[in-house]
């Protein structure tokens, strides 16, 4: 038996709690347990929906405010840390899911299909979506990059949606993960990568379930609402360099099913609104940061004080910046930060205008062809 877990931060109490019954109506969901970031609106909201869905389905429901276990910036991962401990103080389930409170097009598919990859014996089991070409560019960037660079014989580079927030944990992944000093660490949005990590490094198998109605969630603006999350994943990868894991775990992928037409032709950002964050704001002490980087980027970053530039950021452009932010990146230097944000957009604007744009059937199997260059160079040393 299982229980349901959303992590939340200032949603809309109403989808929220339409996910909660999804939830409560699925027969192999015993439990749901939403974890908000504080006593915000849409705390009370749930909270004071509770008691009648506790009636209404005869299971419990509880909303809870997170705990402060990790040292970053509190965020999701404090969440998610503190429905492991609930699970494994407060529960004696086999199972733990979760899912982000803001999708519109959950259903009990997304849980029945979890269940089945546990049934058939995976100790975790994550689900996957059919993504826009420019959509999850930290995903492919900074994540799939960062894996298949630092541990290319794992599986790590080959898990599609490593960030993903949907998935499910047996009760044996959970124990293992919360044991760990340095996933309870982490409690802002490096928390993705440290689960994915430590579930790989203790050989637990892994399943990825496809999704084909995909997650339509609430969108971030601007790029730049984007810029916490893709320091604090990259700060992740990096605080991981030097841990040593297993090569070849157990990690099957179900098929993908054909994508939808309107995923096809989704633009993942806003391209013209994007050039002048590459301009705009260079401060000294970011200036000199660029010493480190190899003189080609180094060249290209400095004409962007002047106009927008990208063209130099290929791929191989980009292996090599991220090994010299491997060495060089300081988590706590906010030019470093905005250095790095200007970096990855070069690499993101580079590859929009040179892969995306000849089409979704092409710049997927760019992607993927990408990570698997990375992993060959890598072994190459
Ligand atoms: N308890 C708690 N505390 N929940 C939070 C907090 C926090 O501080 N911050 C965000 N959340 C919840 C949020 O309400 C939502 O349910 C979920 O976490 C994901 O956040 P969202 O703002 O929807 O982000 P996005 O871009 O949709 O997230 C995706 O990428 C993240 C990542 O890249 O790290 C999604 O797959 C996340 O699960 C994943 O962590
Ligand atoms: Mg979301």
């Amino acid at each position: 038996m299982s229980l349901v877990v959303f992590p939340f931060k200032n949603e809309d109490p109403e989808i929220l709690v339409g996910n909660v019954k999804t939830a409560l109506s699925h027969p192999r969901v015993e439990e749901v347990l939403c974890v908000g970031a504080s006593e915000d609106q849409c705390f009370a909201a749930v909270a004071e929906a509770c008691p009648t869905l506790e009636r209404q389905y005869g299971k419990p429901v509880k909303v809870i405010v997170q705990e402060r276990i990790g040292a970053l910036r509190p965020g999701k991962g404090d969440g998610m840390n503190t429905a492991l401990k609930y699970f494994l103080e407060e529960t004696s389930y086999e199972r733990l899911h979760f899912y982000d409170a803001d999708i519109v097009s959950f259903s009990q598919e997304w849980i029945s299909k979890a269940e089945e990859g546990a049934d058939q014996g995976f100790d975790v089991v994550r689900h996957y979506f059919p993504r826009a070409s420019t959509d999850a560019m930290i995903t492919w960037f900074v994540t799939r990059t960062g894996f298949a660079l630092l541990w290319p014989k794992s599986s790590l580079p080959w898990i599609e949606q490593p960030l993903g927030g949907e998935l499910l944990l047996t009760r044996p992944v959970v124990k293992r993960l919360l044991e760990e000093e340095k996933v309870r660490r982490q409690s802002d949005w490096g928390i993705d990568t440290l689960y994915t990590f430590t579930m790989v490094k203790h050989g637990f198998s892994l399943y990825e379930t496809y999704i084909g109605v995909g997650k339509l969630h609430k969108l971030y603006g601007a790029l730049t609402d984007l810029r916490t999350m893709l320091v604090e994943c990259f700060a992740a990868i990096q605080s991981l360099r030097g841990e040593e894991i297993p090569s070849f775990g157990i990690h099957r992928v179900e098929y993908p099913g054909p994508v939808s037409q309107e995923v096809r032709e989704k633009v993942g950002y806003n391209v013209e609104g994007s050039l002048p964050l590459l301009t705009e704001g260079w401060s000294r002490e970011e200036e000199s940061l660029l010493e480190v980087l190899p003189p080609d980027v180094r060249a290209g970053m400095q004409a962007c004080r002047s106009f927008p530039r990208f063209g130099f950021m290929d791929e191989e452009a980009w292996y090599a910046t991220y090994q010299a932010l491997l060495d060089h990146f300081q988590f706590d230097n906010p030019h470093w930060q905005r250095l790095l944000f200007r970096l990855w957009l070069a690499r993101t604007l580079n590859y929009t205008v040179n892969q995306a744009l000849r089409g979704y059937g092409h710049a997927l199997h760019y992607l993927h062809q990408m990570v698997g260059r990375y992993v060959r160079s890598a072994l190459q040393g």
